[in-house]
């Protein structure tokens, strides 16, 4: 089969699956420049202790290779990696805009689902990539695979440029011209030796001298174009990192409770974003702007009916309630100030000390307000 067809087929059948976009990219030459480069970026992000304590990005092959640095590491047999894209932009709200006062942020992707019934993006898309694995095989003939939605040792992004979906922005995410960014990636991992796409160059860098994501992010995580550190980031820290968060990072987080679009809300490419109609994941309209009280009353059966199957159960109930205490505390809002104290004797100490330091927040503040009085 011709180059051309390979692509064609499998764009088609993408868009078919529920898609927005899709591409097949061989991966680059074992010990080519782009090889070598992906493999040192890594490697150097994960030794400055870019990544925090997400323990799982640091895993390592027998030989001490991270698992992460080349997909060639975790699957010696890989010849070309296959990604896929789905549009997750909503007409709602974006964060940065005004809000209720007194409501919180739960990130754009955790949104989806029904009343009844939360999504999860990961089992949408690996149930479209699996389908769309066995049309390839029908098509191709029988090759080793292995499909992921984030949680494979495969740096998505990085393959997702080679497959021509986009460009990594400034803010690390991958941006598509006509997509924007508000995308979940899903990858599969072929044997399959394709030529490259002669349709699909690589994306040129249209950032250009916009830096509008690194000067919104408000814990300065973006410590230069295209490098995060992750330890700083708000996503991390209300959704991976576990107990306490660092003291100087809480007022940056304002009202994020779970995730932050901060620097894609920011970004001029996702004004023009297509809507997404996509049914599966719908968003819950509860979920955009929520009120803090209403989210703070949840015990663990509430928490579990609105978030078993959502993205948000990574948090964890005491996760959630230490990201909701320090909103509290960014809010102004004083009528908060006795839930907090409550919460400020709570057997969970994280939660606990979270409520001290949000109590002495909204003190000082009320004092400062008074005293302008
Ligand atoms: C760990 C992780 C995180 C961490 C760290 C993020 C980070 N930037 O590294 C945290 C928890 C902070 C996070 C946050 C978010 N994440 Co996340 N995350 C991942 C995960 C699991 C691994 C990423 C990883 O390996 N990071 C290590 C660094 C080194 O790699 P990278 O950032 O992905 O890509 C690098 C290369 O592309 C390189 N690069 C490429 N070209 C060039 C050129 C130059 C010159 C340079 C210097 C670098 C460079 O730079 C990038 C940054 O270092 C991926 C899924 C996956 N398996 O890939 C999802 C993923 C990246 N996350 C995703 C999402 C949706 C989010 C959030 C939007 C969620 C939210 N709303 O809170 C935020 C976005 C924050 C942001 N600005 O990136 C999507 C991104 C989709 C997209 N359009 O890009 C992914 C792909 C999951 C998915 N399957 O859809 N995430
Ligand atoms: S997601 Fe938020 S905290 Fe993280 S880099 Fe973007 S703006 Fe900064
Ligand atoms: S805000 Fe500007 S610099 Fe940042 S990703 Fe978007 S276009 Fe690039």
């Amino acid at each position: 089969m011709s180059p051309d067809v390979i692509h064609e087929l499998l764009r088609a059948a993408a868009l078919d699956e529920g898609f927005a976009a899709a591409g097949i990219a061989p991966l680059p030459a074992s010990g080519s420049e782009e090889d070598r480069q992906e493999r040192e970026r890594f490697a150097g992000w994960l030794e400055a202790g870019r990544a925090g304590e997400m323990e799982y990005l640091k895993r390592q092959d027998d030989g001490g290779r991270w698992l992460r640095s080349s997909v060639r590491v975790a699957f010696p047999w890989a010849r070309s990696v296959t990604v896929c894209a789905v549009n997750y932009n909503r007409a709602a709200p974006r964060s940065v805009e005004p809000a209720p006062e007194g409501s919180g942020w739960i990130a754009r992707y955790a949104w989806t689902g029904s009343r009844e019934r939360p999504s999860d993006y990961h089992k949408v898309l690996r149930c479209r990539l699996e389908r769309l694995r066995d049309r390839m095989a029908a098509a191709l003939g029988p090759f080793e695979s292995r499909c992921f939605v984030d949680t494979g040792p495969v740096v998505e992004r990085v393959y997702a440029r080679y497959a021509g979906l986009g460009w990594v922005g400034k803010n690390t995410c991958l941006l598509n011209e006509r997509l924007g960014s508000w995308l979940f990636l899903g990858v599969i991992v072929t044997s399959l030796e394709v030529e490259p796409d002669p349709q699909a160059t690589l994306a040129a860098d249209r950032c250009g001298s916009c830096r509008r994501c690194i000067d919104a992010c408000p814990t300065q995580a973006l410590i230069a174009p295209r490098q995060m550190d992750a330890s700083r980031c708000i996503s991390y820290l209300t959704i991976e990192k576990r107990g306490s968060i660092p003291e100087n990072l809480r007022e940056g987080m304002g009202r994020q409770i779970f995730g932050c679009d901060i620097c894609q809300d920011v970004c001029p490419w996702n004004r023009r974003a297509p809507i997404a109609r996509d049914p599966e994941l719908a968003p819950r309209a509860e979920l955009v702007n929520p009120a803090l009280e209403w989210l703070a009353e949840m015990d663990e059966d509430t928490f579990g009916r609105w978030f078993n199957g959502s993205p948000v159960r990574r948090a964890k109930l005491s996760g959630f309630r230490r990201n909701i205490a320090i909103a509290m505390g960014n809010s102004g809002q004083q009528r908060f100030l006795p839930l907090l104290r409550k919460w400020a004797g709570d057997e969970d100490p994280v939660l606990a000390e979270a409520a001290l330091w949000s109590i002495g927040n909204l003190e000082r503040k009320g004092k400062a307000g008074t005293e302008l009085h």
